[in-house]
């Protein structure tokens, strides 16, 4: 085929996938209805695609329907179940339907399989646990089952895994592994299953099967490189396996450049030379190979990924049409057009969208309007520019009325970036800060605190749905969620908390509420991404240059603060947060588009600063998502994330506290982009990982104010107060007493209140007795 797509959308243009798992899981339906709805979402997908333009007779359709998550089906058909899950297996080994998501999910003795992020997306996947005797078997019944049950409703489909050297640098080793183990040393025992797995696709009837490799991209890619050359000749060396005829195979590059960054192209020449029939780049966020390497690419096919996979922007075909043709003069064998990675990353249509503002609809693409661009550009490529002149002419024209259009690019907005200075983003030193702020606060040793939000209860929750649905009035809404701040922070003052929060019951999601009140964004209704199992976000488009009309938290804390004595905080979601779960405009570096976020945070602190609030929080969570798969891109980034956040916070006095909130626990990694922050006082999640983090902090020399949380709130266990104490004492070890903070990991948003009120009791009496043994020590 010369046109296809790595992926699709799998939860389905109206959650389909989502809820008849969610169903499942709640007892609501049975396996063999879970299976129908599993199917008919295939089918439809299917039957969309080909609709679409694609064919399904020659394998340009991947067969890629994962249930739950596409690492966890490669673990399922590899059998490999770690240890603590061995009893999960079937006879021969097998992960049935149950077994499957109890790895996903856990059960009552057992946390599931840890979840991380998915190379820099948003995409959450499930780590598989590998240890010198974990289990490689051939099990791909499921996989199968879907080619064979396609292949007789007249589809060919292109099954999809994620290729063993990806499989197997994403693995962690086993609890108990020895000492140096090495997922990747289990590399040989792991070709031998794929190739097994392969053969049972060939005999369902796959005619090709796609193998990702996106570890190639990463920053071990060089040294993988030589290992995915060995894994593939060993898979690509025969023609058939055991009398059948093998597969072609197909690996694909998706999310950077395969290999050694300064040498473009020869990761994908070495893959090519292991005999492998398609090589698929990434030339988006990948750099185009130097011809040499396309040579050398022989009669591989080449698939050309110049569609992006990640982002709703519309195609530039004019542009990516010259990529195409440069690279067909250049290669010996055939040249294809793909997206650069699977469409998983974006939702299915742009034209389920019923109120987008009228001007944007035009500039998208989400994944059906992708999947026309790569046929477009196919037919470009076979028939030349004349072909497909009409496209190229909507496609230019989009991106002039993208360009020249108001919102785009806003005057007074970029005045105000062209005038600042380093002064913008500095503060006053950071002790003599200290110092204003204690005289201020007048807090006890270890202050407490809370991360921001309270539990969303399904009366929150309902009220929000009536205000939207126009059920309730604005009063009426407005007088509900006064109500609820106002019994928020009558618990607070009830539990002994120091320094009180207002809850959060107004907002959504902690980005979408700061887009829907911002300047330059817009919010689909039905734009739905898959961020992990059954679980969606809505990215909010953030397309124009962003401005804040007016005050929209101020309102609130002002309210809550009159309710009390002790501060309360502002509560705000961080300019690189906002980005990185948002759909950024490609039409300017990152680091600018981060500064005129911050230039509207930096408005609502200073309304915040003026009616009186004397510690403002800006969270930042995934500071560390968007860190990049490669070193030599980490220095830039950490400069304009760490910019853009002291942008926002440093126009305040000495004597207001800035607070920040980071979500992980691997602090070593990227604790000088942290200590760049210059926030007075920061909180991580400590509690999981026993408060190790306490030690990164005294080898650093931490020197301001620090929360390292001691709750776990990502489970519903109770902590008992001496477990938190406990905490507390390894904390007081390592940390000097005047910067330590006490806190939860997290804010509370997902928890019940029964634990949550429970928990933080325990926490106020750990606190009170370390402040009674301190005492005594005296
Ligand atoms: N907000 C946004 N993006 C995020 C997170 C967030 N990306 C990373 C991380 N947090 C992902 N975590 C989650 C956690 C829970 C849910 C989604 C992503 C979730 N979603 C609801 C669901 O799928 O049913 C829908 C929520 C809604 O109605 O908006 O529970 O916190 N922007
Ligand atoms: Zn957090």
């Amino acid at each position: 085929p010369n046109a296809t797509i790595l992926g699709y959308p799998r939860i389905g243009p109206n959650r389909e996938l989502k809820k008849a798992v969610e169903s499942y899981w709640k007892g609501d339906s049975t396996h063999a209805e879970l299976n129908a709805a599993a199917e008919a979402l295939q089918d439809r997908t299917i039957d969309r695609l080909v609709e679409l333009g694609l064919s399904a007779a020659d394998s340009s359709i991947p067969a890629d329907f994962a249930l739950y998550d596409q690492v966890l089906d490669t673990t399922a058909a590899l059998g490999a179940l770690p240890q603590r899950f061995a009893d999960l297996g079937g006879p021969d080994g097998e992960v049935g339907t149950d077994a499957y998501f109890t790895l996903a999910r856990g059960d009552k003795e057992r946390q599931p399989l840890e979840m991380t992020k998915w190379f820099d997306t948003n995409y959450h996947y499930l780590v598989p646990e590998i240890g010198p005797e974990t289990p490689f078997r051939a099990l791909a019944d499921g996989l199968a089952g879907i080619v064979k049950r396609q292949s007789a409703r007249g589809n060919t489909l292109r099954p999809v895994l994620v290729g063993p050297v990806t499989y197997l640098l994403l693995s962690k080793p086993e609890e108990g592994a020895p000492e140096g183990f090495d997922p990747l040393d289990r590399l040989d025992d792991a070709v031998a299953a794929y190739r097994g797995i392969i053969a049972q696709l060939a005999a369902a009837g796959a005619e090709w099967v796609q193998l990702d490799e996106p570890g190639l991209v990463t920053e071990r890619g060089s040294t993988l490189v030589p290992l995915a050359e060995k894994a593939y000749a060993a898979l690509a060396g025969e023609k058939e396996y055991d009398g059948v005829a093998r597969p072609s195979l197909f690996v694909t590059t998706g999310y950077g450049t395969a290999g050694d960054i300064t040498a473009p192209g020869a990761g994908l020449a070495a893959l090519a030379s292991t005999g492998i029939e398609a090589v698929h780049a990434d030339l988006v966020r990948g750099a185009i190979p130097a011809a040499g390497q396309l040579t050398a690419l022989g009669a591989t096919r080449l698939v050309a990924g110049v569609v992006d996979g990640r982002n709703i922007w519309r195609n530039d075909l004019a542009a990516s049409l010259q990529t195409l043709v440069g690279l067909e003069s250049a290669v010996a064998g055939d040249l294809a057009v793909a997206t650069t990675t699977s469409m998983l990353h974006v939702p299915h249509d742009v034209t389920l969208e019923p109120s987008l503002p009228e001007h944007l609809p035009g500039w998208l693409a989400f994944a059906d309007q992708k999947v026309a661009e790569v046929l477009t550009l196919a037919k470009g490529l076979a028939d030349g520019t004349a072909g497909i002149e009409a496209e190229i002419a909507a496609s230019d024209a989009a991106i002039e009325h993208r360009a020249s259009f108001a919102g785009t690019r806003v005057e007074s907005v970029r005045q105000r970036q062209a005038a600042l200075t380093e002064q913008d983003i500095d503060r006053a030193p950071a002790e003599q800060r200290a110092e204003a702020q204690k005289a201020r606060l007048n807090l006890p040793d270890l202050p407490t605190t809370t991360i921001g939000s309270f539990p969303q209860t399904g009366e929150v929750r309902k009220a929000r749905a009536e205000f939207r649905a126009g059920k309730i009035t604005a009063e009426q809404y407005d007088q509900f969620l006064k109500e609820e701040i106002a019994r928020v922070v009558a618990l607070q003052e009830d539990l002994g908390l120091d320094v009180l929060v207002h809850g959060e019951p107004e907002r959504n999601d902690m980005v979408q509420y700061f887009a829907e009140n911002f300047d330059g964004f817009a919010e689909t209704v039905n734009g739905w991404v898959q961020s992990y199992g059954s679980r969606c976000t809505r990215p909010s488009i953030l397309w124009g240059d962003v401005t804040r009309p007016a005050a929209f938290t101020a309102p609130w804390t002002r309210y809550a603060q009159s309710l009390t004595e002790k501060p309360l905080k502002g509560m705000l979601t961080g300019p690189v947060t906002i980005l990185a779960w948002s759909f950024v405009r490609n039409d300017q570096p990152l680091g600018e588009t981060a500064d005129q976020v911050a230039l509207a945070l930096r408005d609502e602190i200073a309304d915040l600063e003026a009616d009186g609030t004397a510690i403002i929080q800006v969270d930042e969570p995934a500071l560390r998502e968007l860190l990049p798969l490669r070193a030599a891109d980490q220095a830039s980034y950490l400069k304009w994330s760490v910019e853009s956040f002291r942008l926002a916070t440093s126009g305040v006095r000495p004597d207001t506290q800035i607070h920040t909130h980071l979500c992980y626990s691997e602090f070593g990694e990227v604790i000088a982009g942290i200590d760049g922050l210059n926030a007075d006082v920061t909180s991580i999640e400590a509690a999981r990982s026993k408060m190790e983090v306490a030690a990164d902090l005294a080898e650093f020399g931490y020197r301001r104010g620090v929360g390292p949380g001691v709750y776990d709130i990502h489970s519903p266990r109770v902590p008992s107060t001496e477990e938190v104490e406990s905490l507390i004492k390894t904390a007081i070890a390592n940390v000097p007493l005047p910067q330590l903070w006490i806190n939860p990991d997290c804010g509370l948003k997902t928890r019940g209140y029964e634990e949550t009120v429970a928990s933080l009791r325990n926490v106020v009496a750990a606190t009170e007795s370390a402040r009674a043994a301190l005492l005594a020590e005296v």
